[in-house]
């Protein structure tokens, strides 16, 4: 069999941060790791997605052309990627020929065999920008969620696939403007006719995440639609039409078909071109897609039904997506620059660290976190206090007392043969965990060995055996050393720069997976050198003050209003638990909001207190009540505590 393993194609437009890692491609990197250690015959593709809306607001920013941005981020993605310890076998961009041609293709048969209908549509149309707002040029009021800054295209809050029809109030993104609706013609991919065949496919990837199946079960349920593929934009794959000008193809028409291009890249560069043909044409292959929660409706739907209508290539046989990773209780924010940069991240500190991290908290059935505290206290206290521990006392005491030759053994006692045990059962605790894609598990397993092998150390007190018992110090020293040297394979997967470290120190030669049970001792060690260094709370804390300085800059935090005002009344909003409507004066202005404090205040505890509000919020309704803005309140594990004022201050007045 032959695994092909993708990660998304990162849009060129901006740099990789913590959350992308944890989502589509640590985890794949560990699980392609594993394969290539058990000698499967797996390959691993990825590149920069270089075309969309996301690339040309991007440039609009900048005052930059598309051309520049993609190849600055291409350029900075792939090196922080090498950085990281990624190993695709192939990193290549949408953007090159190979890729246009391929996906040009793609469209011509499609479009042939009747799968492809274009139809004339009205699409909204900025007439200050003068131009078609598509995907992400508009924004406006989610109608599933009511989250007001949903994109054109999907509503990143809830999860939504939008069309920018469907927006509630929606805006051009770039001046602001409502958009006029204007005639315009479109290329239609008929994904409805695909229902039937999806939902039989479907049916027997019971093993797949729930969280997976349920949004595709959705989906299917809610009856699929036919989709247009084409924009009106001039970055992008041209629609390979003759009535088609100025038209380029939908990116995410073109993207997934990215890993095909890439994978014949590949081939190329391996000097035999039509290699890839034995991964995608082939019935036999496992086609594996890591990918974040948000793109399971390309992945799981809208691509499969593509390669269906194609018709030679292989299907999806697992899209093991992950939900998001939070960053220390926000969402990560590339537009508010509220995010841990991987090549920052990088120049302060390694890799294997931060793969630790993301790994032992991934999000795999939900939502997690990542804060610089457990960061620092997974790195000091399990990596270096267990994992660099045991490999640094065993390596400086055989350096110590043996003269750094690894002693032998000849007969085992039982706490000896207990160990042993552990580790001939490791490759399949471990590595049972990775094929069924639980990454978190599999880094438990891996831990537990070292966190047994410690205390194998500790009960055998070799420092005290070594001169009452020879013969038992060296049988401990010779096991530790069976230890390190499965962990230097076994880490490996989880840990890439500190597997390679260990094995510089034993001499290890090279081995797969199946050996760890096994493994072959090097006669003589190296010099000892310390895996992980403490990460102090000064470093820690530098980390912490950069994140909040960095989410918003002042000029960001002048756009928000913040007002002292006055509460003249209070009462709770029938059926509502929590939620008290105030009566509030804002200076000589009158004003009503609903603030979600009742559990902790009763309405008349708050009449005459002087409160502080975000005055210039956008007004919404909450519960159908209208609010128009929003009270400051710490909020903690115990309850809501209210900001007020702490001498009189009169309503109205600015806060800075
Ligand atoms: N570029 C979207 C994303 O980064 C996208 C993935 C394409 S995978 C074919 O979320
Ligand atoms: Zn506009």
């Amino acid at each position: 069999m032959k695994i092909l393993v993708t990660s998304a194609l990162p849009y060129a437009n901006g740099d990789i941060h913590l959350g992308h890692l944890a989502g589509a491609y640590l985890p794949a990197d560990i699980y392609v790791r594993y394969q290539r250690l058990k000698r499967r015959d797996v390959v691993y593709i990825c590149g920069t997605d270089e075309h969309g809306v996301p690339v040309t607001i991007s440039a609009e920013k900048q005052k930059k052309t598309p051309r520049e941005i993609v190849d600055q981020y291409y350029a900075s993605i792939k090196k922080s990627f090498e950085d990281f310890g990624m190993t695709f076998d192939n990193f290549s961009r949408t953007s090159l020929p190979i890729h246009h041609r391929l996906a040009q293709d793609f469209f011509l048969k499609i479009n042939e065999k009747g799968f492809i209908y274009p139809r004339e549509v009205e699409q909204f149309y900025c007439t200050r920008c003068k131009r078609f707002l598509p995907d992400r040029y508009i924004t406006g009021t989610c109608p599933k969620c009511n989250n007001e800054g949903a994109r054109g295209d999907q509503c990143e809050s809830c999860g939504h696939w939008l069309e920018p029809s469907e927006l509630i109030q929606p805006r051009c993104l770039v001046c602001g403007e409502t958009p006029k609706k204007t005639r315009t013609k479109h290329w239609y991919f008929r994904l409805s006719q695909f229902q039937d065949k999806l939902s039989s496919w479907i049916a027997d990837k019971k093993e797949w995440k729930e969280t997976v199946l349920t949004f595709v079960q959705g989906w299917l349920r809610e009856g699929l639609q036919d989709r247009p593929i084409t924009r009106d934009l001039s970055w992008g794959v041209p629609v390979p039409l003759d009535d088609a000008e100025d038209k380029v193809l939908y990116v995410w028409f073109d993207a997934p078909i990215g890993y095909i291009s890439s994978t014949i890249e590949w081939a190329q560069r391996q000097g035999k071109p039509d290699l890839w043909r034995d991964y995608w044409l082939s019935k036999d292959t496992k086609l594996v897609h890591f990918i974040g929660k948000d793109n399971i409706v390309f992945h799981a739907l809208i691509w499969p039904a593509m390669l269906m209508a194609y018709g030679d290539y292989v299907l999806p046989s697992e899209i093991p997506a992950n939900q998001f990773l939070n960053l220390e209780g926000g969402k990560f924010s590339t537009s508010k620059d509220y995010a841990i940069w991987l090549p920052d991240y990088l120049k302060e500190f390694k890799a294997d660290s931060l793969r630790y991290a993301l790994t032992r908290n991934a999000p795999e059935a939900r939502d997690t976190d990542f804060t610089w505290r457990d960061f620092q206290a997974w790195h000091n206290n399990e990596l270096a206090d267990i994992l660099g521990n045991f490999v640094n006392r065993t390596l400086t005491f055989i350096k110590k007392y043996y003269n750094s030759s690894v002693p032998s053994t000849s007969f085992f006692a039982e706490r000896d043969n207990y160990i042993l045990d552990l580790l001939k059962k490791a490759p399949h605790a471990v590595g049972d965990r990775l094929e069924r894609f639980e990454f978190k598990g599999g880094l438990q397993e891996l831990m537990k060995i070292a966190q047994e092998a410690n205390r194998y150390f500790d009960h055998e007190e070799p420092w005290s055996t070594r001169k009452k018992d020879p013969a038992a110090c060296a049988r401990t020293m010779c096991i530790c050393m069976k230890i390190v040297t499965a962990l230097s394979v076994l880490t490996e997967p989880f840990l890439p720069f500190t597997a390679q470290r260990i094995k510089k120190m034993i001499n290890a030669v090279p081995q797969s997976w199946d050996d760890i049970g096994r493994p072959e001792l090097a006669t003589a060690v190296g010099e000892p050198v310390i895996l992980f260094e403490k990460i102090t709370d000064e470093i820690i804390k530098a980390q912490v003050e950069k994140l909040k300085k960095e989410s918003v800059d002042l000029e960001y935090f002048s756009r928000i209003n913040l007002k002292t005002a006055k509460v003249l009344t209070a009462e709770r909003v029938e059926g509502t638990a929590n939620l008290i409507k105030c009566g509030i004066e804002v200076g000589d202005q009158r004003k009503q909001i609903v603030a979600g404090v009742g559990k902790d205040y009763a309405p008349e505890e708050l009449v005459g207190k002087t409160i502080v509000i975000v005055d210039n919020l956008v007004p919404v309704k909450i519960r159908g009540v209208l609010s128009e803005g929003m009270l400051l309140a710490a909020v903690d594990k115990k309850g809501i505590v209210l900001i007020t004022a702490d001498r009189p201050a009169s309503s109205g007045t600015a806060v800075q």
